[in-house]
């Protein structure tokens, strides 16, 4: 009889668990390792979920891949992080034939109907952009350096990620009203340090006169820091250093005086995503847009809150 209600409650429980297809885009910094960690450790049997798992090696094709996987294996529903904004129509289409509710975090998508997903959770990125500049306007302030014609070489993300967009856009609309600031240069380094730090050597090799790089992600940043090393020159010293996410090791960083600051973008969307689907089990409505809470780092209060960081 023990046997027999073991088994039975096992059946039951399996049958009760909301299987979710979680289409990651890659493994390619430590925000991203964040946010993998942040759905692993929430979509949890014991949490109620039966987590499905996909790292699409940073390709879009991938991507569309485990989401038509998802279908087939009938998920509850699908959460996807999407590598670019475009072409999702046609997949999310056939996710939305199948009746499988789409969640997006982390990026966002340009599709013509937003029904194709139900919710989005994420940094806001076009907001990161202009916190970077303003930052940069009270640093030069401090250090006197206000009336200083600034040169600026900007190391973007994967191009057309909304990532990448809102950033540029928010770096690009404040630079356009202050006259000192000169953007010398920007390239993709594809959010990885090999990459950024291989596109900083090319600008060191066109630029004598860099005075800043700003970073779309901390990783880029770590990479151009190596570059700067061995060109010679002191990174956050002789070459003002700003990157975006606001993982562990840059706060690191900042505290060793490498880097001067870092824009946050919370990966920990997994609680976040995990409460929309509870919702959406227990028949409330949800919220359509949803901005995680973001800071800024730097010398002054980085060695205060980074023993209060978890990731
Ligand atoms: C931001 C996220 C970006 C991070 C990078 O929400 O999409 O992708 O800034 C990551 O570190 O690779």
């Amino acid at each position: 009889v023990l046997i027999f209600a073991s088994l039975f409650a096992m059946t039951v429980s399996a049958a009760d668990l909301i299987t979710v297809g979680y289409a990651q885009i890659g493994a390619e910094s430590d925000w991203r390792t964040a946010n993998t960690e942040s759905f692993k450790s929430t979509f949890t049997e014991e949490n109620g979920f039966k987590l499905i798992f996909d790292d699409a090696q940073q390709k879009q094709e991938n991507q569309i891949k485990a989401i038509r996987n998802f279908i087939q294996q009938e998920v509850d529903y699908i959460v996807l992080a999407p590598i670019v904004e475009t072409g999702w129509e046609t997949v999310l289409g056939e996710a939305k034939e199948a009746g499988i509710p789409v969640i997006l975090s982390d990026r966002q998508i340009k599709v013509t109907d937003d029904s194709l997903y139900v919710a989005w959770v994420g940094g806001n990125f076009l907001q990161e952009g202009y916190n970077a500049v303003e930052w940069l306007d009270g640093y030069l302030k401090e250090n006197g350096r206000e009336n200083e014609d600034i040169n600026i070489v900007l190391l973007q993300g994967t191009i057309g990620s909304s990532a990448q967009v809102g950033r540029t856009e928010g770096v690009e609309k404040l630079l356009a009203d202050r006259p000192k600031y000169h953007l010398l240069a920007k390239q993709t380094g594809e959010f990885t340090q090999a990459k950024g730090q291989e596109v900083m050597e090319s600008f060191l090799k066109s630029y004598d006169d860099i005075d800043v790089v700003i970073a779309e992600n901390d990783d880029m940043g770590y990479g151009a820091m190596e570059a700067i090393k061995a060109a010679g020159k002191v990174p956050g010293k002789d070459i003002i250093m700003i990157s975006y996410d606001s993982g562990r090791r840059a706060f690191e960083k900042v505290i060793a005086g490498e880097l001067n600051v870092t824009v946050e973008c919370n990966p920990l969307h997994g609680p976040r995503v995990a409460e929309i689907i509870k919702k959406l089990e227990a028949g409330e409505t949800v919220d359509k847009i949803q901005y995680v809470d973001e800071g800024v780092f730097d010398i002054k209060n980085a060695a205060e809150i980074l023993p209060t960081r978890t990731y």
